[in-house]
């Protein structure tokens, strides 16, 4: 899904003849005019401000597409806290507050101890540092909310779907329209929340950037909690810019779960700094890709022969670590190939306490926080995992040829991956 984002990105840029085509990740920093309705508070925000009260505060709640993995969440996150940041300081100006609400995370499809485990409508603060993403914008976690709201009633729920054509007359223009043509029909579950009713339903179609979403929530100045779904649909405003990093930034860890792994990294690899200088990271993604995408992944034989060049190539290293979701068979058979050529590498194996706390999405987040310390990281191509990690060694001042590097399929072409640099301002 990532990837058809790059795409329509791409296609962008191009067909609107944009000069800068060299990151071709910026999508667009179009700025969107909201029309405002009332103008009953001049620009002297104090005197707004105080006209706030918890019973006036309007919430935006969002819901992805069901099958799409926690890391692609993460990216959608983004795009909206963006757009909620901007939009929210321009409407706190006419006394009005808004609040992104956190949608609770799982069941996803990943995350296979569902069957051992409960993994239901989880909270953000179970994996993020929710004041840290408050210091970016204003959210707030839907159980937080239950507690001062009681009841939800949802004024609306736009439901965003993509044009047919997204190039109509070989342009990508922004552009969105209430579609009425179908009755609508919301099949999700609110999170398991029985005590929420709606209003109204309304399906969008949608494209453009996720400022565009602020034209649909100024609408109907009385409404004041809007749902979107599909949220996917809104691209990048930001992508790359100093605010998309200043966004990323916030989005730290929760702190237990970054202790976790310093204690592994520290007993395990012998280093106590941040940036480690002894062990190489892997994220091998297998499953769905190892099946699906043969011409962007190597074999378990083809992994173990890039592993190795990688440590002839870099006397520090001593150590490997591999980050991975392979079923346990292949894991075996990869770590026993690596044995026969000396290498001994390890994985982060959480104990009953980790995986009942912190669940498959915590122990993701471990593995992740490992390979974005490592001396030197080797990614699977387009894993939005991988993309993370990335930009979490970006954020550390790796020097971005230690990061930017991917497995190569066993023959055929292997292009490096895009150097999505970080820009501090
Ligand atoms: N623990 C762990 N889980 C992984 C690893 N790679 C993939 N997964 C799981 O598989 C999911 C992959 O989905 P997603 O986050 O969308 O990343 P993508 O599909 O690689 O772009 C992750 O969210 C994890 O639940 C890994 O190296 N370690
Ligand atoms: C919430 O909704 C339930 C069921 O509709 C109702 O019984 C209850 O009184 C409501 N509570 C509040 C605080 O409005
Ligand atoms: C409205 O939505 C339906 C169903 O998603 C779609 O088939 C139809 O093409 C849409 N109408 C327009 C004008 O795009
Ligand atoms: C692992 O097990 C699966 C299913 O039993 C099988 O298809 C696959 O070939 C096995 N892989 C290895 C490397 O043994
Ligand atoms: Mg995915």
């Amino acid at each position: 899904m990532e990837r058809a984002l790059v795409f329509m990105c791409f296609f962008y840029l191009t067909f609107s003849n944009l000069q800068t085509f060299a990151k071709a990740e910026v999508c667009s920093d179009k700025t969107v005019t909201i029309s405002v309705n009332d103008k009953s508070c001049s620009d002297t925000s104090e005197v707004c401000s105080s006209q706030i009260t918890p019973e006036t505060a309007k919430y935006i709640f969002y819901e992805v597409n069901p099958p799409e993995g926690f890391n692609l969440r993460r990216d959608v996150y983004l795009r909206l806290a963006i757009m909620v940041k901007k939009f929210s300081e321009k409407e706190r100006k006419h006394g009005r507050q808004w609040k992104l609400v956190l949608p609770p995370w799982g069941p996803l499809y990943h995350w296979r101890s569902t069957q051992k485990i409960s993994q239901r409508a989880l909270p953000w603060n179970l994996f993020f540092d929710i004041d840290s993403l408050r210091s970016f914008a204003p959210v707030i976690e839907l159980h937080e909310l239950l507690d001062i709201e009681k009841n939800l009633t949802l004024d609306k729920i736009y439901m965003l779907q993509h044009y047919k054509d997204a190039f109509e007359n070989g342009v990508f223009v922004e552009k969105w329209e209430i579609n009425d043509s179908v009755s609508c029909e919301y099949s999700g579950n609110f999170w398991g929340q029985t005590n929420v009713v709606v209003r109204d339903i309304q399906c969008v179609n949608f494209q453009g950037v996720a400022s565009k979403l602020t034209e649909i929530l100024s609408l109907n100045s009385y409404d004041r909690m809007i749902m979107f779904t599909n949220a996917e649909t809104a691209l990048h405003d930001e992508y790359g810019t100093s605010l998309y990093w200043e966004a990323r930034k916030s989005m730290r860890f929760n702190s237990d779960l970054v202790q976790i792994a310093s204690d592994f990294i520290a007993t395990v690899f012998k280093c106590g700094d941040e940036k480690c200088n002894n062990y190489l990271g892997i994220h091998w993604r297998r499953r769905d890709f190892a099946a699906g995408r043969r011409k962007d992944v190597p074999s378990i034989k083809g992994t173990v022969k890039q592993i190795s060049e990688a440590l002839m190539k870099n006397d520090l290293i001593k150590y490997v670590f591999i980050a991975t979701d392979a079923p346990y068979n292949e894991t075996k058979k990869l770590l026993e190939l690596l044995l026969s050529h000396k290498i001994h590498a390890k994985l982060y194996e959480p104990t009953d306490h980790v995986i009942l706390k912190y669940k498959d999405g915590g122990v993701a987040i471990i593995d992740q926080i490992i390979c974005s310390r490592s001396a030197y990281f080797i990614g699977t191509h387009e894993s939005t995992f991988t993309y993370r990690i990335q930009e979490e060694r970006e954020i550390m001042g790796f020097n971005s040829d230690t990061t930017f590097n991917r497995f190569c399929p066993d023959t055929g072409k292997c292009e490096n991956p895009s150097r999505w640099t970080i820009i501090n301002d």
